[in-house]
């Protein structure tokens, strides 16, 4: 248990004893560990009997809205000069799954002017956003198993129950790609089984995330992978685009296009993807790999982006055909690296 004896975690305990306001937060574009991580904390520090808010920056897919919990998320978009007031007069804030201010968005500057003492719980390397407790850890799965760390360690494991343990697994199971990376620590399954215990439907869960997808959206992947896939193979590399026009084409909602980085990956050799999404004014781009070449880093310089060694986004505010123009330019400079990969 990664978390125990630690003196933030005393700090954190202490802290807590006294009633106080908190917001919990996650990153622009909330997956399953965002979602996870965030109502899974919620559902624990409301039993502890704090007033809690839990503000994401903006909308989540439907296949995200069933966790309990679900109806008290605030969006920060929708709900500005409400969810600015609550940030600005919180006694404690909780940042999870990210830890790079451009990840929160617009509501980052609340936050950060806000006087709150800020937690964060993350999984991502190289943590940038002050704050008076990093709670950082890359060897984990997920935040939700991070989230779950810290319950323990705070005390209150009899505290948690069926919902937060139905949050906390669905985060584990999504970033893992349900248990097939980022997954080979004991410690992992452990907990899982932990939250087996709780009497969660794990099934069930798989159903509620992964086949809750529209008609459009399974002809829009067709469509991605028979006409949108393009295949390099000197640099084992495939890459996806989808213009604006495309996505109406496919009555387009955020969140369709998760998971389709991962898919050029399943072709034999391929060790780098990516998925250039266009959107109003830029290009959103998520970038996967296989083994040892870095996206994080190869975001980070090229693409002003970041995130996990095997796993990152990025942006571009070029056309797409500039942007992917720009892609296929940086290639041969990597051509060994990826052969080696
Ligand atoms: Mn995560």
């Amino acid at each position: 248990m990664i978390l125990k004896n630690n003196n933030e975690i005393t700090e954190i305990r202490n802290l807590l004893k006294k009633q106080s306001k908190i917001v919990i937060t996650t990153h622009v574009n909330p997956d399953g560990d965002a979602v996870g991580s965030m109502l899974g904390l919620y559902g624990y520090l409301k039993r502890g009997g704090h007033e809690v808010y839990p503000i994401v920056p903006n909308e989540y897919p439907e296949f995200l809205q069933w966790m309990p919990g679900n109806e008290s998320v605030f969006d920060y978009t929708r709900k500005k000069a409400e969810a600015n007031n609550i940030i600005g007069t919180a006694d404690l804030i909780f940042i999870l799954d990210y830890n790079d201010a451009k990840r929160g968005a617009d509501m980052e500057k609340d936050i950060n002017s806000s006087k709150a003492i800020k937690v964060m719980i993350d999984h991502h390397p190289y943590p940038q956003i002050p704050v008076n407790f990093c709670l950082s850890y890359t060897q984990v799965s997920s935040t939700c198993e991070l989230i779950y760390e810290f319950i323990l360690a705070i005390g209150g494991k009899n505290i948690i129950d069926k919902t937060i343990a139905k949050c906390l697994y669905t985060g584990i199971m999504t970033d893992t790609g349900c248990f097939s990376y980022n997954s080979s620590q004991i410690r992992t399954f452990e907990i899982v089984s932990d939250l087996l215990g709780y009497g969660i439907e794990k099934d069930e869960i798989y159903h509620l995330i992964y086949d809750n997808f529209s008609y459009q959206r399974m002809r829009l992947l067709g469509f991605c992978l028979n006409e949108k896939m393009e295949y390099l193979a000197d640099y084992k590399s495939a890459f996806i685009t989808l213009t604006m026009e495309e996505q109406k084409q496919y009555d387009f909602n955020n969140g369709d296009s998760e998971g389709f980085v991962n898919l050029p990956l399943s072709i034999k050799g391929v060790v780098f993807s990516a998925l250039f999404i266009e959107r109003k004014d830029k290009i959103r781009i998520s970038f996967r790999s296989r083994g040892n070449f870095s996206v994080n880093l190869f975001s980070g310089k090229h693409f002003s982006g970041g995130g996990h060694f095997n796993a990152a986004g990025g942006e571009s505010n070029l056309s797409m055909a500039e942007t992917i123009k720009k892609f296929t330019d940086i290639l041969p400079l990597y051509i060994d690296e990826l052969n080696r990969a």
